[in-house]
């Protein structure tokens, strides 16, 4: 077997493919003889089954990938649910058999600091610009805790900073550990969270959270500046959906892991009023379609044959 299904060569095949496809569009089923060889290395599609690999079934990239399917008329595709976890190690497998694979990604993300990956374009859109990563909270925390209140609402960290703590875990650090490393190594930026806040005696708070590595890596650094504060800190470790319950029905107090405008766009429109926005604690983030470099295709219209 060639491992380099999607080599140099491939671009011409793909482009007789468009070419032989482009009065129809009717994908499915094209009866010329000799299929195997020719679908296995002249289509995208053929090539991963069809198949998108995904991440849990509530995260906002999933939602967007269903919607990227819908309005790229990817019809025979699916993406497939797992974990964040799942993603990596199948990305990770891939990769190193130099196998074509396509992730649903985001930055940041320790992924791109370990492979050669890219974002596949995105002419429509479906995965917005440039996101946000916003704290949330429920309302009345500024009354309950006004002490974490003020810090959650200064906390605000660079890509870099989070990579710092990603690549960290991904090397087998421990969680917590990576997060006081990289507290360490920053206290400057935490005084900043901090500075002029006053130190508390024990009062309780919950965290909630999704196992994405970004939203671990930002949970794990505020469980510790918060510890150092003085606060019994929880952090609860839910999905997508039940997290936006949890802030907004009150049972968790806040959360680092809103990305918006788009991504949690839903989320946010159907708990409008029931939350409370703290700001922005990362610029410039975004979320897609990832594929290694090795692919030889740019766009997600490439995903069309
Ligand atoms: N993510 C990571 C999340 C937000 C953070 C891109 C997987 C999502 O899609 O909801």
């Amino acid at each position: 077997m060639t491992k380099k299904i999607l080599g140099v060569g491939t671009a011409a095949l793909l482009a007789l493919g468009l070419a032989a496809c482009g009065g129809s569009d009717d994908k499915g089923n094209n009866e010329s003889g000799s299929e195997p060889a020719n679908k296995t290395e002249g289509s995208v599609g053929e090539s991963v089954k069809y198949k998108i690999t995904g991440i849990d079934p509530g995260a906002g990239i999933m939602q967007a990938t269903e919607q990227a399917i819908e309005e790229y008329e990817l019809n025979n595709w699916d993406v497939t649910t797992g974990s964040g976890a799942a993603m990596t190690a199948a990305l990770k497998k891939a990769y190193d058999k130099e196998e074509p694979i396509i992730v649903t990604g985001w930055t940041p993300h320790w992924k791109f600091a370990k492979f050669d990956l890219k974002y596949l374009e995105d002419p429509k859109g479906v995965y917005g610009g440039e996101e946000q990563i916003r704290t949330i909270a429920r309302t009345g925390l500024k009354e309950d805790l006004p002490e974490a209140y003020q810090i959650l609402s200064n906390f605000k960290w660079t890509e870099e900073d989070m990579g710092d703590v990603m690549v960290a875990i991904q090397d087998g650090e421990k969680e917590e550990q990576a997060a006081q490393n990289w507290i360490d190594e920053n206290s400057d930026k935490v005084a900043e969270w901090t500075e002029g806040v006053d130190k508390v005696d024990g009062d309780k708070i919950n965290l909630a959270y999704v196992a994405w590595d970004s939203e671990i890596a930002s949970h794990n650094v505020m469980k510790l500046v918060l510890e150092d504060m003085g606060y019994n800190v929880t952090l609860t470790q839910v999905e997508a959906g039940p997290l936006w319950t949890a802030v907004s029905d009150g049972s968790a107090d806040a959360s680092l892991a809103a990305w918006l405008p788009v991504t949690h766009k839903t989320y946010a429109d159907k708990f409008e009023g029931k939350f409370e926005e703290l700001g922005v604690n990362m610029e410039g983030v975004k979320i897609g379609l990832v594929v290694p470099t090795y692919m030889d295709i740019d766009s997600i219209e490439d995903l069309k044959e």
